[in-house]
This record gives structure tokens, C-alpha cells and sequence, in this order.
């Protein structure tokens, strides 16, 4: 009698323990899942050797943020090196006016572990590079 009450009681902990593991996943991926979704390929990592992804496909009105994961400054610019006025309204020149929110390019180098982020509202194949490495390059595909 007294071994089945304990079994019992075994059995009621790793019952309340599955539970709670379950309730705490379930829970945890749900609201984690919300967050990666509102982000899901906005994101582009900027490290001393390539952008990744190299082409990404967004939306119209679609922020993308860069984020710089190398060692060195790293600037994203509109295509083309180095007036950078492909994307519509850009061009370095603006950079450090009133316009600098509205164009293509950070216009100056993101550090380490910084990020920049840029809405894109033009529909088009965005090509970008850094301006400060123009060997490194990406596209940006808004649909
Ligand atoms: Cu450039």
C-alpha cells in the first residue's frame, strides 16, 4: 500500500514536471516564434568577408536592418560605387542633411556590433555594396 502511494506520487511529480516543461516550450516557442516572424529574412549580417544573405527578398515598406557582426566599420550603400544613386531619391550627397533618414546607405561606417536599419518602399532588385569594402555586395529583391 505504502509502495503504490509512492509510486503514485512518482508518477503525480513527473506528471506536473511534463506539464510544466510542456507549458513552459509551448509557451516559450509561441511568443519566440512571434518575434522571429516579425523579423523573419529582414535581417542582414555584416561580417569582414561577405553580407549574408546576399540576396534577400522582402516586401514593399519592409525594414531591413544590417547588422555589422565583423570586426572592421562597415557601411551599406545603394549601388553604385561611390555616388550611390541607384535606389530612387539616394545619393551620398545627402548624407548629413535633412534627407539622410530617406536614402540607401548608412552613410557612414556601423561599428561592431551595431546595426542600421533602412524601409524599403520601392519596389524593385536593389543592388548595395559596402562603401567602405566595395567588394562586398548584396541584393535586395522588394517586391
Ligand atoms: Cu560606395
Amino acid at each position: 500500500m505504502q509502495k503504490k502511494g509512492q509510486i503514485g506520487l512518482v508518477i503525480g511529480v513527473i506528471a506536473v514536471i511534463l506539464i510544466s516543461v510542456f507549458v513552459y516550450k509551448y509557451g516559450f516557442s509561441n511568443s519566440g516564434e512571434v518575434v522571429s516572424d516579425s523579423t523573419k529574412g529582414m535581417i542582414i549580417e555584416m561580417n569582414d568577408s561577405a553580407y549574408s544573405p546576399k540576396m534577400l527578398e522582402i516586401n514593399k515598406g519592409d525594414t531591413v536592418t544590417f547588422i555589422n557582426n565583423g570586426q572592421n566599420l562597415h557601411w551599406p550603400a545603394s549601388a553604385m560605387h561611390p555616388t550611390h544613386t541607384v535606389y530612387p531619391g539616394s545619393d551620398i550627397e545627402k548624407c548629413n542633411t535633412s534627407e539622410e533618414n530617406k536614402i540607401f546607405e548608412s552613410c557612414r561606417g556601423v561599428e561592431p556590433g551595431k546595426n542600421w536599419s533602412f524601409t524599403f518602399n520601392e519596389q524593385g532588385n536593389w543592388s548595395y555594396h559596402d562603401h567602405l569594402y566595395p567588394s562586398l555586395r548584396g541584393k535586395i529583391l522588394v517586391k
